[in-house]
């Protein structure tokens, strides 16, 4: 048995190729001039000093790219309320006469060394007018609020609506009791390990653009790279090996590489880029920033009869390529939870800001919806006197296929079983004496739940390709649309491959983004890698194992009909007349290459997780005591990896509950820019962690699989803040919203000690 993965070894030992570890012959270096300001006409650009500094080739503004540079793209594949169309209002590469947020790019200083680039971009001379700024979403769409584009009256690209409005107000205005609670989904930063960076090269004899940049899967970057370059994607290769974790902000092409490309091309030398960590901050996408509104009607029995939600979700300065879509989309895909309920309806308003763009970020609009209707739920059952789970249970939907009022069809689950199998890890009935004994040390333990359920696996591009090719030696790589950047997908779909072909792991080889292949499909995202692609190679593999049959009749010389395949070997049945599969493409090179594609939609992994915190009311220090994760990811091919990946995201719910906040001060300045101010979770954060699972396999993929990848900042985002509220509610508090610091804890309880006092 494979002890880790496949991948560990190589990254471990310093010998992962990282995005700038790539270099080219006679490569230049760019750097880029970002605003200093969140708002302003530029009144004046003069690059005349920067330009004779020695070293410098080039510098590249908004101007210069006029013409050459279409806007990066951004679509939505439905409409608003009353047919509203998204207001796209176009993103140049550069800025052109006006910037929108801190940190927008300006200009960019190409020179012969990366300390030119950077000493040079100082003398570009920069006069700016300043704007008013709006910075929430809430500023932005009130009256009379300054615009962040001119093409956008009252700042809102989109009034989406999804559900059943009309049946969820009948509803209502006949329950038994309405309950209703409001909450901030707060912003936060992606920050992978690798800050962004590219190396852009243009061949000209070929007219291909190669760019070799941060990606969580080449196809959709390229397609969104030729609607920037007016190119067609094949003219594009997007190159990658090791990419330092994606976590959703990977996924959309940026602005710098466009520029870069076209700095590349005029100057007619490759220039790399590598940002640092301030521009993580500054310019990735970020993302969540939602308020939400949200509300239950119910019968006398605790029944929950419809729901309605309210948000507003601050989408930036421009519109990231899949900021609209997972701001809605997203967000309804889930819409009324694991609850069978009759009526729920939700609207959302997308608002622009002067702040940066918003996009993915784990769970990409899910966590949203599960932190809403999650933290909703919890704060009706103590409004109604129930016991949490209970409450939870009587509302569960029960038969599948169920068809959620946003139109999405969940396909199996058993949720009444998840939330068993967690009560009893949680040891629920046992929590009263944990509080008390908690309590005689001076402590508040609260306790916080949340039944969760996401979709995984939709993916924008129509099918999933894969090839399969064998080399000499009789190892055969496998070239998949998904890129790895962390998952361990080098040894999951090796496990695949060789469970249907009989050769060992270790023969088998990844690639996703490479110079010298073209394949198409969906990037790694949504959590569809194993469920989609794993799916298309696991069928391909099979595909192989067929193709190869008629090759190894001629080889074995026997009819087709006597050959079998057992154990990697083709062989004649009732013989001992064989030969491996390996052996056999070596010695018929390309005959058992295969190229195959398919595509598999969206399957429903869910969950219930269960979260203890203690919180210490002198220093206002919270820390997770105990936290039940009972998942449904269906059938699981690799547990160790499975587990690594629900830690990883429950690290990040914790992270984002506990200490993460982007936070921009009224002049629209990011006053969390660097690790200084924004504070990351920490390892040993998360105690008494259990990691349950429960498998429903699902029909819609032939893996039986649903996706991992985000379940765990789905389901810990509410159940570690229900605690956390759990908690605070034993000393007076009455309200509070994320991120519980030991500040922000203890102030919320001082003035509830004042209030009492
Ligand atoms: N797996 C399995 N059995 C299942 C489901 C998954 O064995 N039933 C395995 C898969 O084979 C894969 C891993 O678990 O090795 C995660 O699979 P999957 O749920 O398909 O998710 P993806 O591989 O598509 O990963 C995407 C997801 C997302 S959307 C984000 S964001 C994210 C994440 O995964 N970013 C990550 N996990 C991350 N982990 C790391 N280390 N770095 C990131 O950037």
């Amino acid at each position: 048995m494979l002890k880790g993965r496949l991948e560990d070894d190589r990254m471990l030992t310093g010998r992962g190729k990282y995005v700038s570890d790539w270099n080219l012959p006679g490569q230049a270096y760019g750097h880029f001039v970002r605003s200093d300001r969140a708002h302003a006409d530029i009144v004046s650009l003069d690059a005349t000093a920067a330009l004779a500094h020695p070293g410098v080739l080039g510098v590249f503004t908004g101007e210069d790219i006029k013409g050459a540079l279409k806007s990066l793209p951004c679509a939505l594949p439905v409409k608003g309320r009353g047919g509203m169309e998204l207001i796209h209002p176009g993103r140049p590469a550069l800025a052109q006469g006006r910037v929108r947020f801190a940190g927008d790019a300006v200009a960019l200083v190409v020179a012969e060394s990366a300390v030119a680039a950077y000493d040079s971009a100082e003398l570009v001379a920069i006069e700016y007018r300043d704007r008013d700024v709006v910075v929430t979403a809430g500023q932005a769409v009130a009256q009379g609020a300054p615009l962040v584009h001119d093409s956008v009256p009252g700042n809102l690209v989109m009034d989406y609506e999804s559900g059943d409005d009309g049946g969820s107000k009948a509803a209502f205005a006949k329950a038994a009791r309405t309950i209703e609670l409001e909450v901030d989904i707060s912003r936060v930063v992606g920050n992978p390990m690798e800050p962004r960076a590219c190396l852009a090269h243009y061949d000209a004899g070929a007219e291909m653009y190669h760019l070799y940049t941060c990606t969580q899967g080449a196809g959709i970057m390229r397609n969104q790279l030729s609607a920037v370059l007016g190119v067609p994607p094949e003219k594009i290769r997007v190159i990658a090996e090791e990419v330092g974790g994606g976590f959703g902000v990977r996924f959309n092409v940026y602005p710098e590489y466009c520029a870069a490309l076209f700095a590349a091309r005029k100057l007619g030398c490759p220039v790399k880029w590598t940002g640092t960590r301030s521009e993580v901050f500054l310019a990735d996408e970020q993302a969540r920033d939602v308020r939400s509104r949200g509300a239950l009607a119910l019968d006398s029995n605790g029944r929950i009869l419809a729901m309605r939600f309210e948000m507003l979700a601050n989408l930036g300065a421009y519109l990231a390529p899949t900021g609209p879509f997972i701001n809605t989309i997203g967000i309804v895909n889930c819409l009324s939870g694991v609850y069978d309920v009759p009526a729920a309806y939700a609207r959302i308003r997308l608002a622009l800001t002067n702040t940066a763009p918003m996009a993915a970020y784990r769970g990409a609009g899910r966590p949203i919806m599960s932190y809403a209707l999650e933290r909703l739920v919890e704060h009706a059952a103590r409004e109604l006197g129930m016991d949490p789970a209970e409450l939870r249970r009587r509302n569960f939907i029960r038969q599948f296929p169920y068809k959620i009022a946003a139109g999405f069809e969940y396909d199996s689950g058993d949720f009444s079983g998840v939330l068993d199998k967690a009560l009893k890890a949680a040891d629920w009935n046992g929590f009263s004496a944990r509080k008390a004994e908690a309590a005689r040390r001076g402590r508040l333990l609260g306790r916080g739940m949340s039944t969760y359920i996401e979709a995984t696996g939709a993916g924008f591009a129509p099918q999933d390709q894969i090839e399969l090719r064998w080399n000499k030696e009789g190892g055969l790589t496998v070239y998949a649309p998904t890129h790895n950047h962390g998952q361990g997908h080098e040894t999951t779909y090796a496990q695949l491959v060789s469970g249907v072909l009989g050769i060992p792991m270790e023969k088998i080889g990844l690639r996703t983004a490479g110079p010298d292949f073209y394949i198409t499909g969906n990037a790694t995202g949504g959590s569809r890698s194993l469920l989609a692609v794993g799916g298309v190679i696991y069928l391909g593999a099979q595909a192989l194992v067929k193709k190869g049959m008629a090759v190894a009749a001629e080889a074995l010389e026997a009819a087709q009909a006597d050959i079998e395949f057992v154990e990697g070997h083709y062989r004649i049945k009732g013989t001992d007349r064989r030969i491996s599969i390996q052996q056999l493409a070596a010695k018929h090179p390309g005959q058992l290459d295969l190229a195959y594609a398919n595509k598999f939609g969206s399957c429903f992994p869910n969950g219930c997780h269960i979260a203890e915190v203690e919180i210490t009311p002198e220093t206002g220090e919270a820390q997770i005591v105990s936290y039940v994760a009972c998942d449904d990811a269906g059938n699981i091919i690799n547990h160790q990896i499975v587990e690594g990946q629900v830690q990883g995201g429950l690290a990040q719910g914790a992270g984002q509950v506990f200490s993460e906040l982007a936070v921009y001060d009224e002049s629209g300045q990011l006053l969390t820019g660097s690790f200084m101010d924004y504070a990351m979770p920490r390892p040993g954060e998360v105690a008494g962690l259990k990691l349950l699972d429960h498998p429903v396999p699902t029909k819609l993929n032939p893996l039986g699989a649903k996706g991992v990848g985000e379940a765990g900042v789905t389901g810990s985002l509410p159940a570690l803040m229900n605690a956390v509220v759990d908690a605070l509610r034993q000393a007076g508090v009455s309200s509070f919203e994320m991120p519980a610091t030991p500040r922000r804890l203890w102030e919320a309880l001082q003035a509830a000690h004042r209030r009492a006092a």
